[in-house]
């Protein structure tokens, strides 16, 4: 039988298990990225394993999330950083160089090859052929020394286009609409592969802004086969030898089907709060608008911010609306700057940040109270933006440009009847990305040969094994849909603690209940309790970590997102699903216990244990896992159960 692409470059990869949907596999991994809020710990993690040396053939360090460095703490955090990865391996982007999505799909991205990141949209090169997984912290350092990476094995879908997009409909048009029709759990257990004779009409940053946004569907990833525009592309990035063909065979089965023509797109938005909240922007036109954003790892592209900037040529914003360009990487600032782009758009009232995350996650240009804010971005869970009751609008340059020039959502198509010189600006890909290098340091060129630690750079911390029974109160109950924003957000105030475990660990659930973490210390642990879809959102594993750090021994679940429920396991606490009668039933502070042996029955396979609640009833909560995460409970978490593999490898008399 033939092959879908994902199965041609996962065959070529495969180290153990099989292709069949639903086991475990374990995977090659080419290249690694990290950033510089998952990646102290990612190098912290990477020493107490005991590793000395990056084992993968690329490595690359980003410093993007928090860049105005405006504590000690972030910078004492970037030196980290830039020390860690001189010493072990792996290259470094300073911070301002740009956002790791955008660098990396510039500098380092392969088609065929497979790529694992700290980051849940490390998908975006997905775009021009690479198969790239976000995941948790330490399964990064774990690839980085050269071990497999697990996962089981997801559907295959098959995302057939058709058709052409119409003038003034884009690739973030399309994804929305994906979103629209699938919702942010439409994707979980799922791998996307677009084919179909749309593709060829798609350029190659058009599609990474498809599959950048596929995480918000909650999938393992997508991915795009290549042809002469992917050629095309790298020839232009000057790396043209990078280049390789992939195509499905022509008798490759999937497991599902989607198809969408692409002429009948039409400009789309997400409306307040969640990417999946998705209308026509016709539906809402007229609201107004007092902040626009064009930036991003989904839109902050040389394409896109070109793209408003030819709308913007010669017209002046709205008085009432400030507009922010973030972009996505320096090099693509540089260029616009020595085209003159930039000079155009800061003539039409336009000011530039650096190159960085920023804004997406809180950090600086918080909208207004009551404000109205669209941003080229990929996700708007409420409060992200730094403001709590915001109403944070996604949308593409072009829907975002338009609302910059009114003060109000407006369809473009309508502005440009308005406006009768107003053209759409389509996509322009510069005939080289002809930027400077100063930001990118080679291993060659590192600095250091050890890390250097501020006194904020804290300890990993460990969890004991599983304990023999699980008892204690339900110190929280939530609803469906919660974020790793939720868990552990990701502002500016909170960021510069990410490698200060018991800092950080205060901010728990902060946003659902301010009393979570003094609650959860007093009570020396205790159970979680949610609906659908827990743990959605970013791939932080300190959303793992810090409920781990306060004790919490499980979660009870309706389900959960694909990278926290990794994390669960990595850090050592019980993902438990519930069905939703039991979900109805529990109440926050019940008091719940299991009181089999619990770690004995996790290692002999149990699928499910009996839960007591408060002596009163019982139900079942199921265990999903395979055999490794069930090792890895057992053992505490990842870190402990790596360091006894090692162990027991070395007690192996060699052959
Ligand atoms: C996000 O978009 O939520 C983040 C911030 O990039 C996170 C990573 C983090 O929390 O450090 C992600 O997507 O994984
Ligand atoms: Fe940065 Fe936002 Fe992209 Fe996350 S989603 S990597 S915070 S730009």
């Amino acid at each position: 039988m033939g092959k879908t692409v994902t199965e041609q470059i996962l065959a070529d990869h495969l180290v153990d298990g099989e292709l069949e949907v639903g086991t475990e596999i374990g995977i090659e991994i080419d290249q690694v990225l990290t950033q510089d809020t998952t990646g102290t710990m990612v190098w912290l993690q990477f020493e107490a394993l005991g590793l000395k040396e990056v084992e993968v053939d690329l490595a690359a360090q980003y410093c993007d999330h928090q860049t105005y460095q405006f504590d000690f703490k972030n910078t004492d955090d970037h030196r980290f950083l830039r020390s860690a990865a001189g010493t072990f391996g792996a290259h470094f982007s300073r911070p301002g160089n740009g956002i790791c999505h955008q660098v990396h799909k510039e500098r380092f991205a392969k088609p065929g090859a497979t790529l694992l990141g700290s980051d849940s949209h490390t998908p975006t090169p997905g775009g021009l052929g690479q198969l790239a997984i976000g995941s948790g912290g330490i399964d990064v350092s774990v690839a980085m020394g050269g071990a497999p990476y697990y996962f089981e094995m997801p559907e295959i879908v098959n995302v057939r286009l058709e058709g052409e997009l119409p003038p003034w409909s884009t690739a973030k048009d399309v994804i929305l609409e994906l979103l629209r029709r699938l919702t942010v759990k439409g994707g979980v257990g799922k791998i996307f592969e677009f084919t179909g004779p749309g593709v060829e009409t798609l350029t190659v940053p058009e599609r990474t802004t498809i599959t950048n946004m596929v995480t918000e569907l909650g999938a393992t990833t997508s991915i795009f086969p290549t042809d002469e525009r992917t050629r095309d592309y790298l020839q232009r990035l000057g790396r043209p030898e990078d280049y390789v063909l992939l195509q499905p065979d022509s008798d490759a089965e999937y497991d599902d089907e989607i198809s969408v023509d692409l002429s009948e797109i039409e400009p789309l938005v997400a409306a307040p709060s969640m990417p999946d909240k998705v209308v026509p922007v016709r539906e809402v036109a007229g609201e107004a608008v007092e902040q626009v954003i064009i930036g991003s790892c989904t839109n902050g592209g040389y394409e896109d911010i070109l793209a408003s900037a030819k709308m913007l040529e010669d017209r002046q914003i709205n008085p009432a609306t400030e507009m922010i360009v973030a972009p996505g990487s320096k090099q693509a600032a540089e260029l616009l700057s020595r085209e003159g782009w930039s000079a155009e758009m800061m003539a039409a009232g336009v000011n530039f940040s650096e190159a960085t995350c920023g804004a997406c996650i809180g950090v600086g240009h918080v909208p207004g109270s009551n404000s109205v804010s669209v941003r080229t971005f990929n996700r708007n869970f409420e409060g992200r933006s730094g403001l709590e009751n915001d109403a944070v609008y996604l949308a593409s340059p072009e829907v975002a440009t338009a609302a910059a020039l009114t003060g109000e959502l407006i369809d473009p198509r309508d502005l440009a009847a308005e406006l009768d010189d107003l053209a759409p600006p389509g996509i322009e890909i510069p005939d080289t990305f002809d930027g400077s290098r100063a930001d990118l340091i080679t291993p060659e060129e590192a600095v250091d040969d050890e890390p250097i630690r501020g006194p904020n750079i804290g300890e990993v911390p460990l969890r004991g094994p599983v304990g023999a029974d699980i008892a204690g109160n339900v110190l929280l109950k939530m609803g469906d849909n919660i974020t790793t924003d939720h868990i552990i957000p990701a502002k500016g105030d909170i960021l510069m603690y990410r490698s200060n475990i018991p800092k950080l660990a205060e901010f728990t659930l902060s946003r659902v209940d301010e009393t979570f973490a003094a609650r959860a210390m007093e009570a020396d642990g205790g159970v979680l309790v949610a609906g659908e879809n827990y743990g959605q959102g970013s791939s932080r594993e300190h959303a793992a970590m810090c409920p781990m750090y306060l004790g919490i021994e499980a979660v009870l679940a309706m389900s959960f997102a694909r990278i926290h429920r990794a994390n669960l396991f990595n850090f050592g606490i019980l993902p438990l699903v519930i069905d939703e009668e039991t979900y109805e039933q529990i109440e926050q502070a019940d008091q719940i216990s299991i009181e089999e042996d619990v770690a004995g029955a996790v290692l002999a396979g149990a699928e499910s244990f009996t839960i007591n609640a408060n002596d009163e009833w019982t139900a079942e909560a199921a265990l999903d896992a395979t055999h490794r995460e069930r090792d890895i409970l057992a053992a505490g978490g990842r870190l402990s159960h790596t360091r006894q593999l090692a162990a027991s490898d070395e007690s192996q008399p060699a052959d």
